[in-house]
């Protein structure tokens, strides 16, 4: 039934969520893997309502900025009311703001926060949050990409999605993260499965073979020229067999003498 039973941790995995939106997170946090891993007490997502940490009568969370411009702030007080309270349950949790400015949110990152227990997201909206909330309980300011959202809830389920899925027991057996594209530095390999030829299209005659030396060999080899073509940039960082470093300069080759496939 649960072939993970035995490595189960006693302590579910906390992320606490603070938000003008938490309702945002009710549908996306109850499908798939994060669902199952949620409902099977793994880890704990909890959107809290930044505005139950207001003290006026219109709960305020916004104000005009200093010096003029376009646009709200976040302003600070519910914010840092909202992660003392939250701290008070475990004092160690990481508090991250979602920010454009933050640090880039990479495979690396997710591996390196998946070791922590509790992280405590804070999601800005308008033009972000004051930034004596940075100064005064941000750990550290992520960013999931070079575009700009409208407010930190997008990423913050990002961040959610790609640690949850790196935890002891979330994953099934058969799909464990390590691996995953970017765990071994390359794009993967292209996917087939029913019927065999779909559309004027054949599945590629080796995946058929069942030589699992071949298969191995040829979707090696599809990785390394998908990574080639579309992201050069991560072979750089790869460490590559002999083997491996032989087949790329064949493709390089074959490019320069005009030669496809
Ligand atoms: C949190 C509010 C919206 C819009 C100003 C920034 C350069 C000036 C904030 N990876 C990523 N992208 N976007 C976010 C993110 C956006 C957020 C909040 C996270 C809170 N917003 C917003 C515009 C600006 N603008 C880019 C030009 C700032 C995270």
């Amino acid at each position: 039934m649960n072939p993970t039973n035995l490595s189960r941790p006693q302590t579910a995995f906390v992320f606490d969520i603070i938000t003008i939106f938490p309702g945002y997170f009710s549908s996306a946090l109850k499908e798939g893997v994060l669902g199952k891993a949620a409902q099977a007490g793994l880890v704990k997502i909890r959107p809290v309502n930044l505005r139950d940490f207001t003290t006026d009568r219109h709960r305020t969370t916004d104000d005009r900025p200093y010096g003029g411009g376009a646009g709200m702030v976040m302003t600070p007080e519910p914010l840092v009311k909202a992660v003392s309270a939250l701290k008070e349950e475990n004092s160690k949790a990481r508090v991250v703001l979602l920010s454009p400015r933050g640090k880039v949110f990479t495979h690396e990152l997710a591996v390196k926060l998946s070791r922590l227990h509790h992280l405590i997201l804070i999601c800005g909206r308008y033009e972000g949050v004051d930034e004596r909330v940075v100064e005064k309980v941000v750990d550290q300011e992520i960013s999931i990409g070079d575009y700009v959202l409208s407010g930190g809830e997008p990423a913050a389920l990002v961040v959610i999605d790609a640690v949850s899925r790196l935890l002891p027991g979330v994953l099934g057996c058969r799909e464990s993260a390590d691996s995953d594209s970017f765990s071994d530095g390359l794009l993967e390999h292209p996917h087939y499965t029913r019927p065999r030829e779909f559309m004027g299209l054949s599945v590629p005659e080796v995946l058929l073979s069942g030589d699992h030396k071949r298969i191995a060999a040829w979707r090696r080899r599809q990785s390394l020229r998908l990574t080639l073509e579309r992201r050069p940039d991560l072979l750089e960082k790869v460490d590559l067999q002999e083997e491996d470093r032989r087949f790329l300069k064949e493709i390089k080759n074959d490019a320069k003498a005009g030669r496809s496939g």
